[in-house]
């Protein structure tokens, strides 16, 4: 968490001609979002792609699992509209909503001359798996009900 934009920052300032990319959580973008405002002055055209699924969704994970779902101070419920966020710091962005959508928004980010969010909606109910509970022996397993046909 908060760790992956500023690093991005970083990496554009060595590699300024590489296509740099930050994919985010909702949660993790929040601590350090007012970062826009370098990547817009020391003009770094990353592209963050925020899998905004409204919660903080791995501790939401551990509340759903191993506390019979007393979900507490995990959901965001209100996230603000990231695009304008970006927007009011110079930069620009798309919201996604279908997978469909997807690919013309990494495109559009990719090839943007300033910085570029891409604001992934994505089903607040997937979880990480497989994971190793606390403690515990063997793993929880699970499978993605996306695949990549549905691009
Ligand atoms: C700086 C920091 N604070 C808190 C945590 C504990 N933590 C791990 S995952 C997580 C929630 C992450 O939420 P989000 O960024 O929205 O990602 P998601 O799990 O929903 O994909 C938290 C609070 C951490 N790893 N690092
Ligand atoms: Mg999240």
């Amino acid at each position: 968490m908060r760790f992956g934009f500023p690093a991005a920052l970083g990496v554009k300032v060595a590699f300024p001609d590489r296509p740099v990319v930050d994919i985010a959580g909702d949660g993790s973008i929040q601590m350090v979002i007012q970062e826009f405002a370098t990547a817009v002055s020391e003009n770094l055209p990353v592209m963050v792609v925020i899998m905004n699924n409204g919660w903080l969704g791995m501790v939401k994970q551990w509340q759903k699992l191993f506390n019979e779902k007393r979900y507490s101070s995990t959901q965001l419920a209100n996230n603000p509209d990231f695009v304008k966020v970006a927007e009011g710091f110079g930069a620009e962005g798309v919201r996604v909503e279908k997978p469909s959508e997807l690919r013309e928004a990494l495109e559009r980010g990719l090839n943007s001359d300033v910085p570029f969010v891409v604001d992934a909606i994505v089903d607040p109910e997937e979880d990480v798996l497989p994971m190793i509970p606390p403690g515990g022996d063997g793993m929880i397993k699970g499978r993605c009900k996306w695949s990549l046909s549905s691009w």
